[in-house]
């Protein structure tokens, strides 16, 4: 609980992060108020386990399990939902690699708005020890993203966000569909599209802490066609038959 007497709740997606996670619990929950949600697919290097087994002497950590690896999109669909049954005022995303820096919490949680985005790519943001081939497939994917969508952000792909629980309500998150980066495009777009307060503040996005990253070439580029498809339609909600 915040001095709002509000619920914050940190999902953060898991497959096979042994090795961050129980250091990335102890960073998350050094924020005070805050409670985490491990969202694991069954990761086969018992990253679920020992989420388990830290959640029966911490309160504040809990696992939702599910049963196979679905893509980051859907781990963070379930976790949402999960966090909103859980009474959360705000939802928090991120990674379990240290890519996102947890001292960042405060100021994600401070600013005032209906989606925070923690970006690279506003004065401040930086991206250190990115090869220049990596630098270059991001920027130049942001710039096309937001060249095609229309929509004003500097990093429509990152995913270090916090939403208010109205937000999520509001642009109806569980339709989702996207995977990968594209998950978090779509999910800005939605939150723009509803007319709802975006604000970008800069973080340092450093290289995962340990382990193996679980992006593929393919994920990246779903990003480009999504981004085509919510210009010029195609990316339709479930229950519409998509
Ligand atoms: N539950 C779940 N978590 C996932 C899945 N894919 C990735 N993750 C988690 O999502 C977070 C981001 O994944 P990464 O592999 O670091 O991908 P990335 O940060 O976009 O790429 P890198 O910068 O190369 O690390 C990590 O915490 C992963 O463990 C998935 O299918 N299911
Ligand atoms: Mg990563």
């Amino acid at each position: 609980m915040n001095a709002n007497g509000e619920k914050t709740v940190v999902v953060i997606p898991t497959y096979d992060e042994l090795e961050n996670v129980e250091r990335m619990a102890a960073a998350v929950l050094a924020t005070p108020g805050v409670e985490l949600l491990f969202v694991d697919d069954n990761s086969p290097d018992g990253t679920g386990a020992k989420i388990d087994e830290m959640a029966k002497s911490e309160p504040r950590v809990s696992c939702l399990h599910r049963e196979r690896k679905e893509g980051l999109g859907r781990a963070y669909v379930a976790g949402f939902a999960k966090a909103l049954s859980m009474g959360a005022g705000k939802v928090v995303q991120m990674d379990c690699d240290f890519s996102h820096d947890p001292k960042d919490l405060v100021r994600l949680l401070a600013e005032d708005a209906d989606l925070v985005i923690g970006s690279r790519y506003v004065p401040g943001g930086s991206t250190p020890g990115w090869p220049f081939k990596r630098r270059l497939i991001s920027r130049c994917g942001g710039i096309f993203i937001r060249a095609v969508t229309g929509m004003p952000l500097r990093d429509p792909t990152g995913g270090y966000k916090c939403w208010r629980a109205e937000t999520l309500r509001r642009i109806d998150f569980e339709s989702v569909a996207s995977a990968g980066y594209s998950f978090q495009l779509e999910m800005n777009h939605r939150a723009w599209k509803a007319g709802c307060s975006i604000r970008e503040i800069p973080i340092q996005f450093s290289d995962r802490a340990a382990g193996y990253s679980k992006i593929t070439a393919g994920i990246a580029v779903e990003s480009l066609k999504i981004a085509l498809r919510l210009r010029y339609g195609g990316v339709r909600r479930k229950q519409e038959g998509a």
